[in-house]
């Protein structure tokens, strides 16, 4: 009987274990069974296939960074429990299989899914080994979905050496991620060394100083630190072997013809008005492009001659986004092309440029992938699409019948904000939380089953005009990287959001021991407001991704301070107040904390009616947004704005009971960078029943740059039940702003009522 209850004892702790298995991203078929493996610094990799000695030798560098030592390695068929790599043909590229008994574990596959299949295993292996180590044994059978499966950096902005470079391709590899795009020029900075244009680096890599102010802050303020660097071809060549061994594709990306002003700074010729410009010290889009004549293609071949000589990647790419037009027409050789050419206008001159760069880069057997502007003014044949403005380009692309990678700013930018804006550090803007990037599906819906296949993946960038240290570039990366590697590994219908939270919080303790930086901002509390329109109140809701922490909250107004007290139920709103809250473990230590103020006016809690619906990727808490009583911050966080690019938001409020109002304050956005405008006109019309209305006023452009982003509309009005707000756009963006000749966003987050 004891014997029997040591067994199922025995069993039950076995069970328990196979809870463990926290891989991600999450592999295709695992199978518990039922049996551990002893793991010690002692187990003996053993391999008769000498071709997978460099997976090996990656695989045991990691070991020594994260545990300090290295297992033994050896070709002779070893007495105890060991690893065995087997080569194997009959394994798709990357697919791979993990075959564990108390005996051995064998990893099947060819080169890249042996790496990948020793990665899963490094994985399984707990955050410190003391001694000898119980792993659970399971049975794997895993492929990857898509074939790109990338992560940006963007190294001019800001610039980190390539023991970062190493880093990052090392979390990179632990996630199976196997592009690495490397943006290695633009308009701050030229990071690369090109032998026969030296100056490129020498000049070209070096600013006077950088903007420390956000970009939407019209008092642009810098500091004066001389800021550069680049890296040698030799770094180059190491970073590229690095990367090679771990499986990892570098991208190099050359941009042209935008954002090409560290370039023309270092050699003037190559703009269209010869002069020096200065290596640029903040972030946008600016109009010193190169030229379209023959001396800049010249140029541009020499460097991509080099470059593909640095890089053996089948793409390389030449970016081709933001370019703005200004100097093109002004420009008699570039009119001249034009004309020569046959061409419409300055947009198939772009088109021009593209192409005579993609048959360039095909008679050297490369690939061009670009930027979505690169189908402005029709696409090059054999051009691959990076869709980024949205997902658009990557459908277009896919309809053309060319290849395309997906990076929608909506779910892969991870320069957004993972958090509430007061809790992190300042960023570009917007609002991509883990939850976010986890729900993102590669393939458009629009796409039939055959286009959907030349989507080769998706992607997720890092831009770094708010990300000056390495810290920080962990920090926007993780975990959110973690996120995409499923989204891009794991089948579509496998995705569990709950779940890869529970194998999510395995690393964050690896991270911890290792000394990796990432965010914390999932242990934050979600505010969600609900909206009780029939008693015109609003009601806050705080949510949490972890139910084992407790929230706290205290609620702060101008006659009282609050005390911390258990949160149980959703908050009433019913006064100018600011919501503090906290999630605390079970010993009281706070995890998260969360701050919202709210400003009440008689327009909170209302019904609202949009006439059009705002954007989809902006329509967060939709319409209610604008009478949630939360004024939208700067910088701006996307989830406390509707944003409309398309159409006028026009929006109509029912106060509840005929009132007299006194005054009316829009909280719009200017944030150019973003192509986020003020609008050129607002205009106020009442009613008593909803039917009949009649214009109240109007202010027009003039008005409302004068008021900045928080325009008053002051009006007595007696007997008024139903508002409507109209806003105009300012319809193209002009040129020379970023996003020029696309429509303008208007931002609004919320209408007052007073
Ligand atoms: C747009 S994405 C850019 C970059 C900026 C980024 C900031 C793309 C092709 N161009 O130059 O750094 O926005 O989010």
């Amino acid at each position: 009987m004891r014997k029997l209850f040591t067994l199922a004892f025995i069993f039950i702790l076995i069970s328990a274990q196979s809870q463990n298995l926290s891989i991600i991203p999450n592999a295709v078929n695992a199978k518990y069974q039922d049996q551990s493996f002893i793991f010690s610094h002692k187990t003996p990799i053993y391999t008769t296939n000498s071709n997978v000695l460099s997976e090996i030798s990656s695989f045991n560098h990691f070991m020594q960074t994260y545990y300090g030592f290295q297992l033994p390695v050896t070709q002779t068929k070893p007495e105890i429990p060991n690893i065995e790599i087997i080569f194997s043909k009959d394994f798709e590229d990357e697919a791979y299989e993990i075959e564990m008994n108390s005996q051995s574990i064998k990893i099947r596959g060819q080169k890249s899914g042996i790496f990948h299949g020793l990665i899963s295993l490094l994985q399984m292996l707990p955050t410190e080994i003391k001694g000898t180590e119980s792993i659970p044994c399971y049975n794997i059978n895993d492929y990857p979905r898509f074939k790109w499966r990338g992560m940006h950096l963007d190294v001019s902005r800001h610039f980190f050496p390539k023991e970062n470079i190493f880093r990052y391709l090392d979390i990179l590899a632990y996630y199976k991620i196997n592009t690495f795009h490397w943006h290695l020029t633009d308009d701050q900075g030229w990071r690369i060394e090109i032998k026969k244009y030296p100056l490129l680096t020498s000049k070209g890599s070096w600013r006077n100083g950088t903007l420390i102010s956000h970009a939407s802050n019209p008092s642009e303020l810098f500091d004066s630190i001389y800021y550069g660097g680049f890296y040698t071809q030799e770094e180059v060549r190491e970073v590229v072997s690095y990367a090679k061994a771990r499986h990892i594709t570098v991208v190099p990306e050359i941009e042209m013809p935008g954002h090409a002003v560290a370039a023309i700074h270092a050699y003037p010729y190559l703009s269209c008005h010869g002069k020096d410009v200065s290596v640029i010290q903040k972030w946008g889009v600016f109009d010193d492009v190169f030229c379209t004549k023959d001396t800049v293609f010249g140029f541009l071949e020499d460097v991509l001659i080099e470059v593909m000589d640095l890089f053996p990647s089948e793409y390389i790419h030449v970016g081709g986004d933001e370019c703005p037009k200004v100097n093109w027409k002004n420009c008699s050789v570039c009119q001249e092309r034009i004309k020569s050419e046959n061409l419409k206008d300055e947009s198939e001159l772009q088109s021009y440029f593209i192409k005579r760069i993609e048959t360039f880069l095909s008679k050297h057997k490369r690939k061009l992938i670009g930027w979505d502007e690169i189908l402005e003014g029709g696409l090059a044949p054999n051009a691959a699409v990076m869709s980024w403005q949205g997902i658009e380009g990557g459908i277009a692309a896919a309809k053309h019948g060319n290849n395309a990678v997906m990076t929608p700013g909506s779910h892969c930018y991870f320069d957004h904000y993972q958090g509430d804006p007061s809790n992190e550090p300042l960023a570009i803007g917007g609002f991509t939380p883990l939850s976010k990037v986890y729900s993102y599906e590669p393939i458009p819906e629009a796409l039939t089953a055959e286009e959907g296949k030349l989507i080769l993946g998706a992607q997720a960038n890092l831009w770094t005009e708010y990300i000056k240290t390495w810290e920080h570039v962990e920090y926007m990366v993780l975990p959110r990287l973690c996120a995409l590697s499923e989204v891009v590994w794991s089948p579509k219908g496998q995705k569990d959001y709950e779940d890869f939270l529970t194998r999510l919080e395995d690393h964050f303790d690896k991270f911890e021991k290792r000394g990796i930086n990432y965010a914390k901002s999932i242990y934050e509390i979600n505010t969600e407001i609900i909206n009780d329109t029939i008693n015109h109140k609003i009601l806050l809701k705080l949510n949490q991704a972890y139910s084992k922490n407790k929230i706290y909250y205290k609620s702060e107004s101008e006659n009282s301070k609050g005390t911390f007290i258990p949160y149980t139920s959703p908050i009433l709103i019913d006064k100018n107040q600011t919501i503090k809250a906290e999630t605390r473990d079970d010993k009281g230590k706070v995890l998260g904390k969360i701050e919202q103020s709210f400003s009440v006016s008689k327009s909170t809690g209302a019904k609202i009616q949009l006439t059009h619906q705002p954007a989809k990727s902006y329509s967060h808490g939709s319409p209610h947004t604008l009478t949630d009583g939360i004024l939208g911050r700067i910088p701006w966080n996307g989830k406390e704005w509707l944003g409309f690019q398309s159409h006028p938001l026009i929006a109509t409020i029912d106060l509840g009971k005929t009132q007299n109002i006194e005054k009316i304050v829009a909280h719009t956005l200017k944030a150019e960078a973003s192509w986020i405008h003020l609008p050129s006109k607002m205009q106020i019309e009442v009613s008593k029943d909803g039917k009949k209305f009649k214009k109240a006023g109007e202010l027009n452009a003039s008005d409302i740059a004068k008021s900045g982003r928080i325009i008053e509309f002051h009006k007595s009005i007696k007997n008024v039940r139903y508002v409507r707000i109209s806003f105009e756009s300012i319809g193209k963006i002009p040129a020379g702003k970023s996003g020029a000749g696309h429509n303008a966003w208007v931002f609004v987050s919320e209408i007052q009522i007073f």
